[in-house]
């Protein structure tokens, strides 16, 4: 019989996330790694964070970061061992801290010793752990993939092709195959033995395809693996898992989280990320109107209340640093706290990805040389001839994978005290105020809001558990409420750079009553009957 989830943890769970490489270096050698992650356990505390989850480390040609995995069940050399990983449960458990890992199990790397095998003939054991055609159904089915190269690989010694999603060395697994599916979930339960709390399920909709037509939408058996996913491991322990999903509606979503359905516990969705861009394309500057940003947050409040639950994001290893998209040159600190509270205080786990608490912003992008991730690579590619090096460096500053994935500064020191060797990518950046020693040092830093707005989002059941209503949306300003066992809540917000007066009136008559403030991001904030906001003014009221 197996052990079912049995704690609602995760709803008072604070995620946050390290991608590995780019967090600290122990050895010198300008790799983060895993020893460097166990170096700021301290750091973490204090910040108040529960859990972290960690991008993959696992052994890998880092085509794509480590989102190609040669050995699932080893930690790549750069990064440490296996003995280290252990060391790293053990600090993180000792205080209290969850740890969760990335499962990538649509696809790994053409190194794998799978892929190896699958390769050499068409009656190797191994060659329907993988998605094979012919020339001829090539030819008919062509397209593009994620980083605008063709989705069909040819191999010479079978004369066939591969189907892969993203890059050529990441061919994608034929979860058809029974055999293959239970080699995974030996592997899931090895991590699962060793101590993981959870995983984060890189695109894990991706598995089930369509036999018929690989690269098309069609998702038949999806349902069903999750189930079998659950019952052969996620169950055994109270463990939770986070999907990693695109061009979800919440109605398509919900089938997937809720909890009776026994598949996932909690699906990512990154709708208000595509704000601000043009015609939703992510490497192009657009208007951005606050009011939609919080309209999306609050759509997904009030289509998933009640029924599953909710994840709060901001950032990630995929996305550009917040404050460069959402928030102000003029106003760094101010809007990255409105951003913060305006966010993380809805219902729903929240993830912070590392550096965020600083308040980063991106760092210059404006060479090939400034350029290492695949995405980026394969953009840069693809329009090199058709833009000016200008308009081309503009798009790939605004939307590179890269801005997220420097070193993270932890103090004045060369580079920024990430290493003291050379960094892996060596980007231009300008931290000097806004890394964590000088943070740590002011008391009216990034760094000491998101702690005191993590302390609350965990310790305060209004803004964990409490139900969400969206009061006030409109232009710059918002007003929303979080309600438990009666107990009223009320975050207000300027989202823009000028000053703007709220009249406490009609809809907004509650707040009138309120005469303390639990968290701002002016020392001077008041209430009153009219509240006149000032630049990105936030405050969370009671
Ligand atoms: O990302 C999924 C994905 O579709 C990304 O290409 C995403 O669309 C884009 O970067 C953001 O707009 C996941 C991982 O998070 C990413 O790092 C990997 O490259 C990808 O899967 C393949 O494993
Ligand atoms: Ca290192």
């Amino acid at each position: 019989m197996s052990i079912k989830q049995t704690t609602d943890w995760y709803k008072k769970a604070v995620i946050y996330q390290i991608y590995p490489r780019s967090f600290c270096d122990s050895n010198g050698d300008g790799i983060g790694d895993i020893q460097g992650i166990i170096s700021k356990a301290d750091y973490l505390e204090d910040l108040g964070i529960n859990t972290i989850w960690i991008s993959p480390f696992y052994k890998s040609p880092k085509i794509d970061g480590g989102y190609d995995i040669e050995d699932y069940c080893s930690v790549d050399e750069e990064y440490g061992t296996l003995e280290d990983f252990k060391a790293l449960l053990k600090t993180y458990h000792s205080k209290g801290i969850r740890v969760i890992t990335d499962l990538v199990i649509n696809h790994t790397s053409d190194r794998h010793a799978w892929f190896k095998e699958s390769r050499k003939s068409k009656n190797n054991p191994y060659r329907d752990f993988y998605i094979w055609r012919d020339k001829s159904y090539v030819d008919a089915h062509q397209g593009l993939g994620e980083f605008n190269q063709s989705q069909w690989e040819y191999t010479a010694e079978t004369d066939s092709y591969y189907f892969h999603t993203f890059s050529k060395e990441q061919p994608e697994l034929n979860w058809e195959n029974p055999l293959l599916r239970s080699k995974i979930h030996e592997m899931i339960r090895f991590w699962m033995d060793l101590g993981v709390d959870g995983f984060r399920c890189d695109v894990i909709y991706l598995i089930s395809k369509d036999p018929e037509n690989p690269a098309g939408p069609n998702r038949p058996r999806l349902h069903e693996f999750l189930h079998e996913l659950y019952e052969q491991c996620f169950s055994l322990k109270d463990c939770i898992t986070i999907a990693e999903l695109w061009g979800y509606s919440p109605e398509k979503m919900l089938p997937l989280i809720a909890k009776e359905r026994e598949e996932l516990t909690l699906a990512f969705q990154f709708d208000h990320l595509s704000r601000g861009r043009k015609n939703g394309r992510k490497y192009e500057r657009g208007d951005f109107c606050p009011n939609d940003f919080i309209g999306d947050l609050a759509k997904w409040q009030n289509e998933i209340n009640g029924k599953a639950w909710n994840t709060l994001v901001l950032e990630n290893h995929d996305q550009p640093r917040s404050l460069s998209r959402f928030g102000s040159p003029q106003y760094p600190k101010e809007s990255a706290k409105l951003l913060a509270a305006a966010c993380f205080l809805m219902q729903g786990t929240a993830f912070i990805y590392q550096g965020q608490e600083l308040g980063l912003a991106n760092p210059i992008i404006n060479s090939r040389s400034t350029i290492n991730d695949i995405e980026t690579i394969g953009y840069y590619h693809r329009y090199k001839t058709e833009l000016s090096p200008d308009a081309l460096y503009k798009r790939i500053q605004f939307g590179s994978r890269d801005n997220a994935r420097v070193g993270m500064p932890w103090d004045n020191s060369p580079h920024f005290g990430f290493t003291s060797g050379k960094p892996w990518n060596d980007l231009p950046c300008n931290y000097e105020s806004t890394n964590a020693a000088a943070e740590q040092n002011d008391s009216t830093s990034v760094l000491h809001f998101y702690r005191k707005l993590i302390h609350i989002k965990i310790h305060d059941e209004r803004f964990s558990l409490g139900d969400f209503q969206l009061l006030y949306n409109v232009d710059s300003l918002f007003v929303y409420q979080r309600k438990y066992q009666n107990q009223n809540a009320f975050v207000i917000g300027n989202f823009s750079d000028s000053a703007v007066s709220l009249c406490l009136c009609d809809a907004l008559a509650d707040l009138k009553n309120c005469s303390n403030i639990i968290l701002s991001n002016y020392a001077d904030a008041a209430l009153k009957p009219v509240l006149h906001l000032r630049p990105y003014e936030t405050i969370v009221a009671e």
